[in-house]
């Protein structure tokens, strides 16, 4: 009998957790946010914790604020984003290489003052195989939301090379994943797409992949990604 206790109750305890993360696929908001991601006045329904702003746990925007007539290409992925993330996630690149900014990128709202706008960036993943997938950021988790969270990613908001599919998957467990098709959002427009991950243990790990769009009349193998946002599962 000492014998079974020690030797199984360990491993029966390994065995729940890792498998206890899950994600899905939670919605998407293409045509009625745009810019006003941090104007409450603007209703959103897959707003999870209700106060209308999206990311209200924390952000991370990609080269914002730029201003000019020229686009401006940084060689790191973090240059100049509007950071604010929230202290249960950590976020690292993967296939995301640089960052760009340009005049005809979408304006959304400057979160430290939501009455006005700034322009948006992105992070891009280059060499992309046409029609290809690749990962482009690793999400990390740590002390998370007990009952998980709802993490936004906005795309679109590039004039091109936005992606085609973005999916986000459990390291290590193939089968826990979930995805968007992206394609038929405007250009130059923010979109949105949401993901519910729940069962967070520490160090549970996911990875954001994005799919090259062939449906866009941009062939050159990049894909750009604006942000994301967090926001408590009620
Ligand atoms: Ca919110
Ligand atoms: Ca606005
Ligand atoms: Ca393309």
């Amino acid at each position: 009998m000492k014998k079974l206790r020690f030797l199984c109750i360990p491993a029966a305890f390994a065995v729940v957790q890792a498998h206890a993360a899950q994600v899905a696929a939670a919605g998407a908001d293409t045509s009625t946010t745009r810019d006003a991601w941090r104007t409450p006045s603007v209703v959103k329904r897959l707003d999870a914790d209700g106060d209308n702003v999206y990311g209200t746990d924390g952000y991370l925007m990609f080269l914002t604020g730029y201003s000019g007539d020229k686009h401006v290409l940084k060689p790191t992925v973090f240059a100049n984003a509007s950071e604010a993330l929230p202290r249960y996630v950590t976020i690292t690149p993967t296939g995301a290489r640089t960052s760009l900014a340009a005049a005809s990128f979408a304006l959304i709202d400057d979160p430290t003052d939501p009455a006005s706008d700034f322009l948006s960036g992105v992070a891009i993943a280059p060499g992309v195989p046409l029609g290809g997938e690749v990962s482009m950021f690793r999400l990390v988790f740590k002390n998370a939301p007990a009952k998980g969270v709802r993490v936004g990613v906005m795309v679109n908001n590039a004039v091109d090379r936005n992606p085609g599919a973005i999916r986000l998957a459990l390291d290590g467990n193939a089968t826990v994943t979930a995805s968007h098709h992206t394609a038929q959002g405007a250009r130059s427009q923010a979109c949105y797409y949401f993901f519910d991950l729940t069962g967070l243990y520490d160090g549970a790990s996911f990875t954001l992949f994005v799919t090259e769009d062939t449906t866009d009349n941009n062939k050159s193998g990049e894909v750009r990604l604006g942000g994301f946002t967090f926001d408590a599962l009620p």
